[in-house]
């Protein structure tokens, strides 16, 4: 038993001090100490010794089972500190270093005048209509009174998809749209995005655009002139001169455009020692609006009575709006996420 017992002893001391995990050191504890154990059998075999060997044998096995008890207990405990350590080695954070600093989004410049515009139409109780960007040429032209082969459809470069789909050139379908299902009288805005093969410092492949109109008995061209003057002068200032051309759009009769003075070049057509200005190429004027009275034959194709019901309407590029309100040169740079151009705005 002596011999036995002081075998137990070191080979499970042995075991304890080369473990390295809280597993291996509960495997160790299971199969000493615990119901199965290599002790616990020995304590439970007590009893089959002679009654005058018991007292000693008991001691010295609860002797035994104390010393384990201990030394699994400090292994344990020591495994625990060790892993810590190697965490808060491995984890060490310099908490004197400075934060990461989070850039705050801003709004972007064309989003920012959109809304305006939006804004000032909301105001004077216009309703909100959108359209799809890619139309079918029926709601693009032909109900606009441009049929085909018409050369009004030159002065709009249009990107087409297929079977007879193309990316809308102007908000003007969703006019029709609008018209085909409501009646007047109507009071309507559309922004969003239109596309035309056209790329340089005042043209972008993608634009957007504001599509206004308004159809009801008695409409005329001076709620027209009355409606553009005054969110014009919301959107820029009251003394921003204005000027109304005569003009030509196949679904309006008559028809403007409407050209703002150039706040880059302030309408003398040249910038810093005698530039030409690029934006409005030295006319001194930009053309940010066409419009006109909605023609008959638009009225026709949706199914309202041009003897009772008349109209205006108009679309206007945001675009250019927002490089004249921010004297910004180059439509480009509105696409080009240069943060530099962006950080300037909202
Ligand atoms: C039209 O698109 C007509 N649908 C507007 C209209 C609506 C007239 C209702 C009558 C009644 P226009 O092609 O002129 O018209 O374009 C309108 C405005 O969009 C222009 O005045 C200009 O400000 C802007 N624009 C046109 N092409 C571009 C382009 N490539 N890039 C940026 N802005 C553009």
């Amino acid at each position: 038993m002596n011999e036995s017992l002081e075998t137990l002893q070191q080979e499970v001391l042995e075991r304890i001090h080369h473990c390295n995990s809280e597993t291996e050191i509960e495997e160790v504890r299971v199969e000493t100490l615990g119901r199965g154990g290599r002790l616990t059998s020995m304590l439970r075999g007590l009893k089959d010794l002679p009654a005058e060997e018991r007292p000693r044998a008991g001691e010295q096995l609860n002797r035994l089972r104390k010393l384990f008890e201990e030394r699994i207990e400090d292994r344990f405990r020591q495994i625990k500190e060790q892993a810590r350590a190697k965490t808060l080695k491995d984890e060490w954070i310099d908490i004197t270093l400075p934060g990461t600093r989070w850039e705050r989004g801003r709004i972007h410049p064309l989003t920012l005048v959109m809304d305006e515009i939006i804004d000032v139409f909301w105001g004077m109780g216009f309703e909100i209509a959108r359209g799809p960007d890619i139309e079918d040429d029926y709601h693009n032209f032909e109900a606009l009174n441009i049929p085909q082969d018409h050369p009004a459809r030159d002065m709009q470069d249009t990107f087409f998809v297929s079977n007879g789909m193309l990316l809308r050139t102007h908000t003007s379908p969703v006019q029709i749209r609008t018209m085909e299902s409501r009646k007047p009288p109507l009071q309507i805005i559309v922004p969003g995005a239109v596309y035309r093969h056209d790329d340089d410092a005042t043209h972008s492949p993608m634009f957007h655009q504001v599509e206004g109109f308004m159809v009801d008995r008695h409409i005329t061209f001076a709620d027209l002139k009355g409606v553009l003057t005054h969110v014009l002068q919301q959107i820029f200032s009251q003394d921003t001169g204005v000027r109304f051309r005569p003009s030509f759009f196949p679904f309006t009769e008559p028809s403007a455009e409407i050209d703002i003075q150039c706040l880059i070049c302030g309408g003398k057509g040249t910038i810093l020692e005698g530039q030409t200005c690029r934006v409005c190429k030295a006319t001194g004027w930009l053309e940010i609006l066409g419009a006109g009275m909605i023609d008959p034959e638009v009225f026709r194709f949706v199914g309202y009575d041009p003897e009772k019901f008349s109209g205006f309407a108009f679309g206007m590029g945001v675009e250019r709006i927002a490089m004249l309100k921010y004297g910004i040169d180059d439509i480009r740079l509105f696409f080009q996420n240069d943060l530099r151009f962006l950080r300037q705005f909202g």
